[in-house]
């Protein structure tokens, strides 16, 4: 199997390249913001629940997230060759979470994709999607929520994969094609 974790600040185009290594490498991609947006727009419980945090560029719940994550693999695995998780982990009990998971399914990640973007393109990036993306939290104030809480949350999973040797950086400014080609070094070398 080949686990890819995308990993980033909000922004960073981790959907965008999602896209990209779904195309090359045939890989089932496992989205926890589309998954979370699609509970929203059908009005579910979950929906009313992940839309409270996500207005506020708060993260969900981990347990709502991680049980997202176990019944996926429940009832996909064994019919896939690989994940791309997207926007997950997003904190070091995520990570853990995970470990744990495929641990149970004789995996592992193999590669962690850290998309090295400054925070001043991050915000012009939003900012330009919420024009379009109807997205609640594509704006100023939602965005620097965001930004903070991926310094203080979500960076440290970075330490947690650089201590199981999995970490390749990635700059994550420049043609969207140009970036890809870096990730798909990373991810031949990781296979
Ligand atoms: P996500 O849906 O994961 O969204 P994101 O981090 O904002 O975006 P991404 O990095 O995928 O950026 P994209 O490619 O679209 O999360 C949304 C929210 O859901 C979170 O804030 C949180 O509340 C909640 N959530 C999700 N997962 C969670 C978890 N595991 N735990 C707890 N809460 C969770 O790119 C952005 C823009 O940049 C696009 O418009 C794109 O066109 C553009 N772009 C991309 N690459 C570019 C490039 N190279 N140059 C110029 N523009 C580029």
């Amino acid at each position: 199997m080949l686990n890819i974790v995308i990993f980033g600040p909000p922004g960073s185009g981790k959907g965008t390249q999602s896209e990209n290594l779904i195309k090359e490498y045939k890989l089932a991609h496992i989205s926890t913001g589309d998954l979370l947006r699609k509970e929203i727009s059908t009005n579910t419980q979950l929906g009313a629940l992940a839309k409270s945090h996500m207005d506020k560029g708060e993260l969900v719940p981990d347990n709502v997230i991680i049980d997202m994550i176990d019944s996926y693999l429940d009832k996909n695995f064994g019919k896939i060759e690989g994940v791309i998780f997207d926007g997950f982990p997003r904190t070091v009990a995520q990570a853990e979470a995970l470990k744990n998971l495929l641990v149970e399914y004789k995996t592992k990640v193999n590669v962690t994709l850290n998309l090295e973007v400054p925070n001043e393109e991050l915000m012009a990036r939003m900012i330009e999607r919420g024009k379009t993306s109807g997205r609640s939290d594509d704006n100023p104030e939602t965005i620097k929520a965001r930004l903070d809480v991926y310094e203080k949350q979500t960076k440290p999973v970075l330490d947690f994969y650089k201590k199981e040797g999995v970490v390749a950086n990635i700059k994550g400014v420049g043609s969207i094609e140009g970036i890809f080609a870096d990730i798909k070094k990373a991810v031949d070398a990781a296979k």
